[in-house]
């Protein structure tokens, strides 16, 4: 989805450009909170502006409620635009600050890009909740890469960020210790910022590896685990129990719930939601099950759903832990058997465990548009790489807000576009080869394609036409090489790994085109470049490099 159409209702639209002159003119009663998101966000504002934004609250039900998704929001905005004499008149009328919110953030992007739509629209997300979880094996996000998500992510819609780095020690190892002063100032400010950018933080506890659930000193432990991040003003907590063992470890466990572990997480997980809601009644709690992919119906998810308060949220990866699709019938056998609905666990683009060797960074596909009626919401889980992360996770902010209109290939070139900048289309060559995931998005297409070209022109006996594809191909993977090797972005640098592969992909290819045009010696060095480009474990270029390769060394 592009900016041009994410618009749900538009009326007359054209688009003013603005010149040099891009300056705000915060007017009205909201003019204090559009002042400062144009001062968070970069955009010149004041005296002298040439674009007026002024706003207005409603409660009325066109702007409070969202029909297709029959509920009530906060999220919902209309625009109206008109040209004036050098500049533009915005007014928006809004159903909640959250809104208000994400229209001036859409009308940010579209100064930036140097034009505003005049007319009018209106817009609200369909997905109820929308959002990513740190919440990959590896090494957790640095604070500052957190912000820059959380400014990002919320930037484009996005109202949920789940914090639960299986490696931080005090997430899941040491649970039953509060954080030190230094990283609990560092969670204080990264709350205030998620409240800032209006994103809802769910701080995630883990005390499955060693908890004894009977125990009552356990229990307080983790209580003053929670109460902590509560004085750090968090009022949305999880209680993960993933990726634990299946059977009870204590005696007194086993004996106390009969040796059934769905149990002991009933019970744990009541006891738990009724301390907090004893804390504070606005308290929301988010459980992950030990089972937490499947039909939806097996016995252990089935007894939990059952068992735990209706109130408390369940994650749920779909059909594998991986999983290619998320289906509405599945949520519907899943909201029959647990009593709620299902709050996507989505594990993509995320690339831990046996994915280490792929870089995950196609857009999201394979979840149906209607799931938004029948689950929470999806909550993506990312990559350890927070800023390649962003390119997968930028498709699934768009999807989520529209999964109607969702348009994954324009989607993913503005997201590249956004996370790249100015050479987002030379990148493109490169981003290419990333695409293999559960999703089974189809990997290297621009290669395939150049290919597929050269061998079709081959095998049909015109190879002046094979050579001069294969140059412009090669012409664009050496630019694509040329901007990686001079680049020190941080992009690049996470991806140094598949970069380095790539590298060896492209020179392999360069000295077989050169073969092809006659340099017949240089056999030995395309055998050698390709057993090095072989010999590396990340995955990259699709079979076609391959056979493109082995058939040149043949001819
Ligand atoms: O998916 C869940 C609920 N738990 C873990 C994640 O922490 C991990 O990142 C993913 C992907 O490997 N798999 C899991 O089982």
């Amino acid at each position: 989805m592009t900016q041009s159409n994410s618009q749900k209702n538009m009326t007359a639209v054209e688009r003013v450009f603005l010149g040099g002159v891009r300056k705000v003119l915060p007017t009205g009663e909201h003019a204090e909170f559009i002042a400062e998101t144009c001062e968070k966000m970069g955009i010149p504002f004041g005296g002298g502006g040439n674009i007026t934004i002024s706003a207005e609250f409603s409660g009325a039900r066109d702007m409070t409620y969202i029909e297709e998704a029959r509920r009530l929001t906060d999220e919902k905005f209309k625009v109206k635009a008109t040209k004036t004499d050098g500049g533009v008149n915005v007014s928006i009328i809004f159903g909640g600050m959250r809104a208000l919110y994400y229209a001036l953030c859409r009308l940010f992007r579209q100064i930036s890009d140097g034009f505003i739509l005049a007319g009018e629209f209106f817009d609200y997300p369909l997905f109820e909740r929308r959002g990513y979880i740190e919440g990959f094996y590896g090494k957790p996000w640095s604070f500052d890469e957190r912000a820059s998500m959380l400014r990002l992510m919320s930037e484009r819609g996005m109202n949920t960020y789940y914090y639960a780095p299986k490696d931080d020690e005090f997430h899941r190892e040491k649970w039953d210790k509060l954080y030190p002063k230094s990283y609990f100032d560092e969670v204080i400010r990264i709350k205030q910022l998620a409240d800032e950018c209006f994103v809802d933080l769910h701080f995630c506890i883990a005390p499955g590896l060693s908890m004894k659930y009977s125990d009552e000193d356990c229990f307080t432990k983790l209580m003053a685990k929670f109460r902590q991040l509560y004085g750090a003003g968090i009022k949305n907590f999880g209680l993960l129990l993933d990726d634990i063992p299946e059977n009870l470890q204590y005696a007194e466990d086993i004996e106390m719930f009969g040796g059934e572990t769905v149990e002991a997480h009933i019970y744990l997980a009541n006891k738990v939601y009724d301390a907090l809601k004893s804390i504070d009644r606005g308290i929301k709690l988010t459980v992950c099950p030990l089972q937490y992919h499947g039909r939806g119906d097996e016995y252990f998810i089935t007894k939990l759903g059952k068992g735990i308060e209706p109130d408390i949220s369940l994650f749920w990866t779909g059909r594998n832990i991986c999983s290619q699709e998320l289906t509405v019938i599945e949520a519907a056998r899943f909201i029959e058997s647990t009593r709620r609905r299902p709050l996507y666990w989505d594990n993509f683009p995320v690339n831990d465990a046996e994915m280490i060797n792929e870089m995950h960074l196609g857009y999201i596909d394979g979840r149906e548009p209607e799931l938004f009626k029948y689950s929470e919401g999806i909550i993506s889980n990312c990559m350890e790489y927070c800023e390649s992360s962003k390119i997968p996770l930028l498709t699934v902010a768009d999807y989520l807000w529209d999964p109607l209109r969702y348009d994954a290939e324009n989607s993913w070139k503005d997201a590249l576009k956004t996370v790249v900048g100015e050479e987002h289309e030379t990148f493109a060559y490169f981003a290419d080869h990333l695409f293999t995931s559960c999703l089974k998005s189809e990997n290297s297409r621009l290669m395939n394609d150049a290919l597929g070209e050269i061998q079709t022109q081959l095998y049909t006996g015109n190879s002046e036409k094979a050579l001069r594809v294969f140059s412009e191909y090669s012409g664009k993977l050496s630019k694509c090489v040329r901007f990686l090797k001079n680049s020190d972005d941080k992009l690049v640098g996470e991806m140094s790994r598949w970069v380095k592969k790539f590298l060896l992909c492209a020179e392999t290819l360069e000295l077989c085109r050169r073969f092809m045009a006659g340099e017949k010696e240089l056999e030995k060095q395309i055998a050698d470049k390709y057993d090095e480009y072989l010999s590396k474990p990340e995955v990259l270029a699709n079979f076609s490099f391959n056979e493109a390769v082995e058939y040149i060394l043949k001819m």
